[in-house]
């Protein structure tokens, strides 16, 4: 096949990612096979504005006894059961086997609630209540930077996501190693900075913009798209227009643009299936013990697993787990839908005013 034929993207093709290397095979062709799945009215679920039972609102007791102080706005706790320990010991399980490799690692965890209301999921919050959680980010970064390879921030919404508190939350995980997804990363922006002498997010930032069909929102400082690969049905990537290595980095009129964008896109998401729209979302920025960053760009990822209704989602089983990940929505069309939904979030209409 010759590659310079222009892409049919109503037929079956494959997409390649160039920051994993990997390809996604799209068959945009199988949605107009027949649906006769669920079609669901919205179901509200009202959570009070403080739970006397959740283990994260303010002044309430955690399940390790630890009581949360009367915290308003982004609060920070070391997490009770973290996956990863800062005194384990070096070397101990080491074995030269080349097929029985490990490390001891050592790292620490943290729990971030958004807000002090257990009632509001981020785009629910205020813009200033935002831009909270964005300099939070930012402060536990540049903090746990200080001793961390890598300090990931990321949040898992809802339970089909694994989430496993209903309180607003994020979570946060430093490690003394550049965990596999990030080192593919920087691997791949370095060989494209090596090879171009630019940096391969901010040029493929700067195509999108002029191309806009895989937009979703934008402001001045930032763009929110559907990724050209993108593997999960309403897959996103978040971009800084100009480049930017990490969070910390942002100067405050981009703070308060990423604030904005973040509102907007997950006021989209919420509105596609009038949920709350589950998803995992995360930070990726040049890891923190190094000097040259200069082929990183700055962004965050936001993998939501639904596909047609609030409970309809896919499943990456099959040949995804077998062969490689496959779509029939097209991002252009994920973007388009997302991209036409109304502003308002949809809860605002139904609760009328009342949640203030
Ligand atoms: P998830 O909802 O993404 O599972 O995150 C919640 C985290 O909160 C989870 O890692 C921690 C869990 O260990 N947690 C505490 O540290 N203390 C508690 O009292 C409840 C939950
Ligand atoms: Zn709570």
């Amino acid at each position: 096949m010759s590659r310079a034929q222009p892409l049919i993207t109503d037929a079956p093709h494959r997409r390649f990612n160039p920051l994993t290397g990997e390809w996604v095979l799209v068959s945009p062709h199988r949605n107009k096979r027949p649906w006769q799945g669920l079609q669901e009215t919205p179901v509200i679920e009202r959570r009070p504005r403080h739970d006397p039972g959740c283990f994260l609102c303010a002044g309430n007791t955690r399940s390790s006894g630890e009581v949360n102080p009367d915290y308003t706005g982004a609060f920070v706790f070391d997490n009770d059961f973290p996956a990863l320990l800062s005194d384990t010991p070096h070397g101990a399980s080491g074995t030269d086997d080349p097929l029985f490799r490990a490390e001891n690692v050592r790292g620490t965890a943290r729990v971030m609630c958004f807000s002090e209301r257990h009632d509001l999921t981020l785009p629910e919050l205020s813009i200033p209540a935002i831009r909270g959680v964005v300099d939070t980010w930012a402060e536990q970064i540049t903090k746990l930077g200080q001793t961390w390879d890598w300090v990931a921030v990321f949040e898992n919404k809802g339970p089909v996501m694994g989430c496993s508190q209903p309180h607003p939350h994020g979570q946060i995980w430093a490690s003394d190693f550049i965990p596999s997804e990030v080192a593919t990363e920087d691997a791949r922006q370095k060989a494209y900075h090596a090879e171009t002498g630019r940096v391969l997010l901010v040029d493929y930032a700067a195509e999108e913009a002029r191309r806009r069909e895989r937009i979703v929102v934008e402001n001045d400082h930032w763009l929110a798209l559907v990724p050209w690969w993108a593997v999960w049905p309403f897959e996103t990537l978040l971009l800084p227009r100009r480049q930017v290595a990490r969070l910390r980095d942002l100067a405050d009129p981009e703070r308060d643009g990423l604030a904005d964008i973040l509102k907007r896109l997950t006021t989209a998401y919420d509105n596609l299936f009038q949920t709350e729209f589950p998803y995992t979302m995360g930070w990726h920025g040049a890891p923190l013990q190094t000097g040259d960053t200069r082929h990183w760009q700055l962004h965050a990822h936001f993998y939501p697993p639904l596909l047609r209704s609030a409970s309809v989602r896919k499943f990456m089983v099959g040949y995804e787990m077998l062969a490689e990940a496959q779509r029939d929505l097209t991002a252009e069309t994920a973007a388009e839908r997302l991209r036409t939904l109304p502003a308002a979030h949809y809860k605002g209409a139904l609760f009328d005013g009342e949640r203030k």
